[in-house]
């Protein structure tokens, strides 16, 4: 499908294939002087799969960004510099004679170390495990494509987080729900593609992110889904071969109705001898087919799916009954938290979706299995463009856990629209919960640190398909490559995630990174700004969930989710008049959020009702900033086109023309948001424009 051009060893159709990959020729000058002075030869010794994808990667690399061949060890003269790879006991004398016993303590099962060795005359990656090796070398890569300086290198590297997982929720047809990227790469029309040249691709840009886990199946698990683990194994075990090569893990997202549906077994009782037995016998084919199978990801009472409520069982019996299964394997079950009654009704404004993870889980607390994990979205909804954090972060002290994101975007332009959700992410692991005090933020949560756990780490859903630049948006690869950065290290700003991944993905002309930097860093401010003032969510179209439509949300059967009316809007969330879903929170937090004079602003419609007069922290009431923002949103998404105009002729045409395609779309789009806000906020408000702008 690609063809190569030799100069650049880019292809000329690539349309973003490469992704960040690509390696685009590096700039002439001293540090590339540099580069080929160091790296113009290699030292490898292991013969292992993982370390020769490595070398692999890193010949690619320095072949596309440094245009020299690279020259195996044995062709060089003793004194020569080269980069030496390779794990502490893979045989490498280089690697054994730069690193010594202190250093290699340091390091942990997928870290790794890089040290410029004078005395060696090398640069030497070494590393406990081949994958740890794998992701030095992705470093090193990294580096070079950064333009960083490589003659003086002498660092540690070990991932915080020990899960960094991604979701598909691809199904066997070949459809992706909530996928805007095409169709899945895995699957087409319940078979599966056999491509393993794209999967493979797959995973090494996501193992160059540090991504070691990737369950393959959508969390809606139907009837064919529910046999990939037994008759449909072999393809599946395939898969799990290539992800292996590159450290990943293979899950599955199973059914937990899958006694029932093969047949074998009358109920899905959790605590039925029979279904034990049968997740039992299940878990040994698993293993005999896929040694390092990761583990189940379950979806169990939520949104028609089955689950141990069916039998009056509790979430902690459902997820225990497949841990116990999974346990003589090392296989772990991540249990997911979004759990609610999508038919529940809301008039009497006490109950709250909102409130509902913390109340089915926070009583559980304690009771799972060592080798379950739950998984907590990010926000006590649904992926909204401005949520609270979820308040069981913090709530939970005895229970392993995971944060979920959604990269794809679904709620937050559908890779239509631009919106980087990198600050997005870092600005919910970097809430404070009080969990313990004032230094107990999500992050270390999530971590494991905070309480101990034994598994941690993020998980979230993925923005790919078997569109040629995996993401539909080209700027929607920021966020796959920016989430999997953050869940190796959430210390990374997302200023400098963006500046890597615009550097590895265009080159390194400073202007072109200015702009492209400007855009991303601002695009969920704006897309908020047009689409969702003051935590108000969900005013989209049913079902497919793009476009505006105040009053649209398919769960809205019982009224809105905003209550707006002639006199106000918003949803009481106090513990006084409201829904008491404030108290979920932890001391300051619950106080500030339960009060309307301390609320953030941001949240205010989240946590209160007020007039539409009401006054904000800013000075605005808040009719007039719902005015204000939708018609400053819609004429900043006009300039982010403006601003990418400002790029034709400095970058690739096929990269060029389809963003500027995106952004047209995007500006458009922005304006027909505008208009239905404004004019239905207009309309339920009765209070005109203080600017006496038209609204339709
Ligand atoms: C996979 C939201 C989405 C659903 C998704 C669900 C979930 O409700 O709209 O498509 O289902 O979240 O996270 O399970």
């Amino acid at each position: 499908m690609m063809k190569e051009s030799n100069e650049h060893h880019v292809s000329v159709e690539d349309q973003g294939y490469s992704a960040w990959l690509g390696y685009p020729p590096l700039p002439q000058g001293r540090l590339q002087e540099q580069y080929v002075k160091w790296c113009g030869a290699v030292s490898v010794t292991e013969a292992d799969d993982t370390v020769q994808a490595a070398l692999a990667e890193w010949n690619k690399g320095i072949v596309a960004m440094l245009a020299i061949q690279v020259q195996a060890d044995q062709e060089l003269s003793t004194g020569a510099l080269r980069v030496a790879i390779g794990t502490f006991g893979g045989g490498n004398t280089l690697i054994r004679s730069v690193f010594k016993e202190a250093d290699i303590r340091k390091v942990e099962r997928e870290g790794f170390a890089i040290r410029t060795s004078a005395d060696h005359n090398c640069i030497a990656v070494g590393a406990a495990s081949p994958v740890g090796v794998l992701y030095g070398v992705f470093h090193l890569l990294r580096l070079l494509g950064t333009l960083q300086e490589i003659e003086e290198l002498d660092v540690t590297v070990n991932p915080v987080n020990g899960l960094r997982m991604i979701n598909h929720w691809d199904n066997f047809d070949g459809s992706v729900e909530r996928g805007y990227a095409g169709r899945s790469f895995f699957y087409e029309n319940n078979r599966f593609t056999g491509d393993m040249g794209r999967i493979r691709d797959y995973a090494r840009l996501m193992s160059s992110t540090g991504i070691n886990a990737i369950a393959i199946n959508n969390v809606n698990v139907h009837a064919l889904e529910t046999l990939f683990i037994s008759e449909y194994l072999p393809e599946v075990a395939s898969i799990a071969d290539v992800f292996r090569l590159y450290g990943i893990r293979l899950f599955l997202s199973v059914n937990f109705a899958g006694p029932m549906h093969e047949g074998e077994v009358g109920t899905a009782d959790p605590l039925d001898p029979g279904v034990r037995s049968w997740w039992q016998r299940k878990a040994a084919d698993i293993y005999q087919a896929i040694p390092d199978f990761g583990g189940f990801v379950v979806k169990a009472d939520s949104e028609n799916r089955p689950g141990p409520f069916t039998y009056g069982r509790d979430h902690a019996d459902g997820a225990n009954m497949l841990a116990e299964a999974l346990e003589p394997y090392g296989g772990i079950v991540i249990w997911r938290c979004f759990v609610y009654n999508c038919k529940q009704d809301w008039r009497d404004r006490k109950t709250d979706r909102a409130r509902a993870a913390y109340d089915h889980f926070k009583p559980l607390d304690g009771k799972f299995k060592d080798n379950v994990i739950l998984q907590i979205k990010n926000g006590p909804m649904d992926f909204q463009v401005r949520e609270p954090v979820s308040p069981l972060f913090g709530a939970l002290e005895r229970t392993n856990q995971v944060i979920e994101f959604q990269i794809a975007q679904e709620y937050t332009g559908q890779q239509r629209h631009v919106c980087y959700l990198v600050p997005q992410w870092k600005e919910v692991l970097e809430f404070n919960t009080n969990a313990k005090g004032e230094a107990s933020p999500v992050k270390h949560i999530v971590d494991g640190s905070l309480w101990g756990n034994r598994y941690s780490g993020i998980a979230a859903v993925s923005n790919v398909g078997n569109d040629l630049n995996w993401t539909g948006h080209l700027l929607a690869q920021a966020n796959l490559y920016g989430y999997g950065r953050l869940a190796w290290n959430p210390e990374l700003s997302a200023e400098e995630i963006a500046g890597e991944w615009i550097a590895l993905t265009f080159g390194q002309d400073p202007t072109t990174a200015a702009v492209i930097s400007r855009i991303l860093l601002d695009s969920w401010e704006i897309y908020e700004s047009y689409t969702a003032p003051l935590g108000v969510g969900w005013m989209i179209n049913p079902e497919h969930h793009y476009g505006p439509n105040v009053d649209g949300y398919e769960y809205s059967q019982w009224g809105t989710y905003h209550y707006a009316d002639n006199c106000g809007i918003g949803v009481d969330r106090t513990v006084q008049s409201g829904t008491g879903y404030s108290s979920q929170y932890i001391g300051s937090n619950a106080a500030r959020y339960d009060s309307l004079e301390e609320c953030p602003d941001e949240l205010l419609l989240f946590f209160h009702h007020v007039p539409y007069t009401h006054v904000l922290h800013s000075g605005k009431t808040v009719i007039q900033h719902i005015y204000d923002t939708h018609f400053a949103g819609a004429e900043r998404a006009e300039e982010l086109l403006a601003l990418w105009g400002s790029l034709q002729g400095s970058l690739r045409e096929d990269l060029y023309v389809q963003v500027e395609e995106r952004l047209q779309g995007q500006a458009a789009h922005a304006k027909e948001w505008r208009d239905q806000i404004n004019t239905y906020f207009f309309r339920k408000s009765g209070i005109m424009d203080a600017s006496q702008r038209t609204i339709y």
